[in-house]
């Protein structure tokens, strides 16, 4: 437990308390030799301070300790961006974490974590410090609200950590199966999903200094990894026997999904407001939040958006405009829709899909005449739980769609590999028939305590339930009639019929494939046989890393000494336990997809000497920090476009350096807990080297 208690700054005597009764440290002061030797029964790190001139933070005190924080409420946004700019200004290591200590007892917890988040990811000087995962600092974010009270009554009763059992989850907790989006809740509430989606928008936040936001490619990013949210969204669906999302058209129209979350915020002692199904989008005027904006601004914004991509330009502030190019046009909508501070005019065309979370958050009191706050969709940590997420993300990518449709379709040229013919796909799970993969429900637990107060300390578990999967490995055999060359694998997956049963067309399949893994191989001439781990892909991070906590606190599974090297800092990446959806105990028929591309034309060369302990596990979803985005063709290729002329089906689209191949996604319906004492001898997942 690194960082409590910690001291004020020696020395310090100067500090102005703007707001006393909410700071903590002073309230507490009389008690101090008292709360000093509880500290130290309990907890034996201290960290020492370095005296330093403390910032100003009184702006940043306009948001009450207890209030919730959302990065997509603009005031909120930039305080957030000023705090950041704090953190990132301090000269130093040590004097960052003297600004911390003193910062931390005095504004919101939800815009201290965030702010102090971002900085620390971003700061040479404690890029590789380890974080945290979020689901341990908020738990209340992540589990059920119920879970609080038996975890004190658990640390009360039982003193001894040791002693202390799990508070289990039931799966079913947010609704039953008379509502039919509720088939979805284990992948909408699923902890690793969710992380993912707060690390992203951690490491790509909108607002902030330059060096934070301008990253390359971060608009087009912003599409293709909530594309391909959809993308798995959808296919989970069909799974579920749903059909895909709808997007949200007509934002006067009644929201038929309903969601009551069932979280409790600790920080704010409330409960998470939940939306009726039938729930209309309202004006927002709150005044507390300096919060005011019409649905038919939303309505107009879009509007405008969707003129500029018709006209191939957007008008700029100064009168001229800029060209929406084959190249960058995705980048910089990207940057206009989402809005980040990149976008070119925010004038025009506004705030678009920042407030419609925020709209969407704030349905059941728009004017703020009940004193609530916004819902999970107000919070990029649990925005992801609501069926009207995907709804909400479904129009913006139908929006970018637009754009998309707008390029050149990719001629035969720009897909082929001359000389390199793909002649066979396959996958295969170990003692399972081919071309089968198997899913199944795993238990998993999730330290509570550090984001709760009692006394003593210790672990309070909290046990539930995920969906998972076997490890596989993928087969591709190539024919290279050329000589030794490099090349880039691209491989995806997607349901092998629509809805109906029926065969797809190319223009509606291309947008269920989800991405499953993209790497670098040596072909020697003549006959390639790759096989690539699932464990290996380059769309997740490690179940080591979603779980962290939990991992460090056993046994190491790798015989190799301590796992702790591999956790490293980056949390952003899709979960390994998530990467196949959840197919059906039939067998769900899908498609793997596997292209062979040129990788001296198609990957950034930079890219091929990253640093060790460089974040790239997750490069595809995540890009890999400080660098290039990897890949150099437009993300989502080869699926991001129309097919040529004369392409109906995704068959015809496929040239000799592209192959299909089926595979049952065979669902099995039973638990796997490790936890228990006759099941830990079954294999732990391994990661092989990369
Ligand atoms: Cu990630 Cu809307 O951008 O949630």
């Amino acid at each position: 437990r690194p960082t409590e208690p910690v001291f004020m700054p020696k020395g310090d005597k100067g500090i102005v308390l703007d707001v006393p009764q909410n700071y903590l440290t002073d309230k507490y002061r009389p008690q101090a030799s008292v709360l000093k030797n509880r500290f130290k029964e309990t907890d034996n790190t201290q960290v020492a301070v370095k005296g330093i001139t403390v910032p100003d933070i009184s702006a940043l005190l306009v948001l009450p300790r207890r209030a919730t924080f959302s990065t997509f409420v603009p005031l909120h946004r930039q305080l957030a961006a000023r705090l950041i700019a704090i953190f990132i200004g301090m000269r130093n290591a040590e004097d960052f974490v003297s600004a911390a200590a003193y910062i931390r007892d005095r504004v919101n917890p939800g815009l201290f974590v965030y702010a102090f988040s971002v900085a620390v990811l971003h700061r040479p000087d404690t890029r590789d410090l380890h974080l945290p995962p979020l689901s341990e600092m908020f738990p209340d974010k992540f589990v059920d609200g119920g879970v609080f009270v038996r975890a004190r009554e658990e640390a009360n009763v039982l003193l001894d950590e040791t002693v202390r059992s799990p508070i289990e989850i039931p799966m079913d907790y947010t609704a039953t199966n008379l509502e039919l989006e509720h088939r979805l809740a284990y992948f909408r509430e699923d902890l690793g999903i969710n992380l993912h989606h707060w690390h992203w928008h951690l490491i790509y936040p909108f607002e902030g200094p330059r060096e934070v936001v301008a990253k390359d490619r971060r608009g087009e990013l912003f599409y293709y990894m909530h594309q391909q949210i959809i993308a798995r969204y959808d296919f989970e669906r069909m799974c579920n026997k749903l059909p895909r999302v709808k997007r949200l058209q007509n934002l006067n129209d009644p929201i038929e999904e309903a969601y009551f979350p069932k979280l409790t915020s600790q920080v704010a002692s409330r409960n998470w407001a939940g939306r009726p199904s039938g729930a209309v989008l309202r004006d927002v005027n709150r005044e507390a939040d300096q919060l005011k904006f019409d649905i038919a601004e939303l309505q107009r914004w879009r509007d405008r958006i969707f003129e500029a991509i018709h006209k191939g330009r957007i008008d700029l502030p100064n009168g001229t405009t800029m060209a929406l190019t084959e190249r960058d046009g995705i980048d910089v909508l990207g940057n206009l829709i989402e809005p980040s501070d990149l976008s070119p005019n925010r004038q025009l065309y506004g705030n678009m899909h920042n407030l419609l979370h925020v709209a969407v958050s704030l349905v059941h009191d728009p004017d703020q005449r009940h004193l609530e706050t916004f819902s999970v969709m107000g919070d990029s940590a649990t925005a992801m739980r609501d069926p009207v997420f995907y709804r909400v993300h479904s129009m913006v990518n139908d929006i970018f769609t637009e754009h998309k449709n707008t390029l050149p379709r990719y001629t035969v040229q720009q897909l082929d590999f001359p000389g390199v013919r793909v002649v066979g796909v396959s996958v295969q799970t170990p003692s399972a028939e081919a071309n089968v993969l198997e899913t199944f429900w795993q238990k998993n637990v999730v330290d509570l305590s550090r984001g709760m107060d009692f006394n003593p300390r210790g672990s309070v578990l909290a046990k539930f339930t995920h969906l998972n999967h076997r490890d596989f490995q993928v087969t591709v055999t190539v024919e290279n009639q050329g000589q030794a060359r490099q090349a880039l694998v691209r491989l995806f997956l997607a349901p092998k019929f629509d809805e109906r049963g029926q065969q797809w067309s190319f223009v509606d399949q291309r947008n269920v494939f989800i991405e499953l893994d993209k790497f670098i191989v040596n072909l020697k001439p003549k006959r390639n046989v790759i096989t690539r781990e699932s464990r290996m892909s380059s769309v997740t991070i490690p179940f080591e890393r979603t779980f962290r906590d939990l991992e460090l606190n056993r046994p190491p599974t790798n015989g190799s000494g301590t796992v702790q090297d591999e956790f490293n800092f980056c949390g952003c990446g899709w979960p390994q336990h998530m990467l196949i959806p959840k197919g059906s105990p039939e067998g769900y028929p899908s498609v793997i997809f596997a292209m062979v591309s040129d990788y001296t034309t198609d990957w950034d060369q930079s890219a091929a000497n990253r640093k060790p302990g460089a974040c790239w596990d997750a490069a595809s979803y995540c890009g890999i920090r400080d660098q290039a985005y990897p890949d150099r063709r437009a993300m989502g290729y080869p699926f991001d476009r129309l097919p040529r002329p004369g392409v109906v089906n995704t068959e015809q689209f496929l040239t000799p350096n592209m192959i299909m191949g089926d595979v049952l996604i065979r669902f099995r319906d039973t638990v796997f807990d490790p936890f228990l004492p006759q099941q830990q001898q079954q294999p732990q997942p391994q990661r092989p080297q990369a």
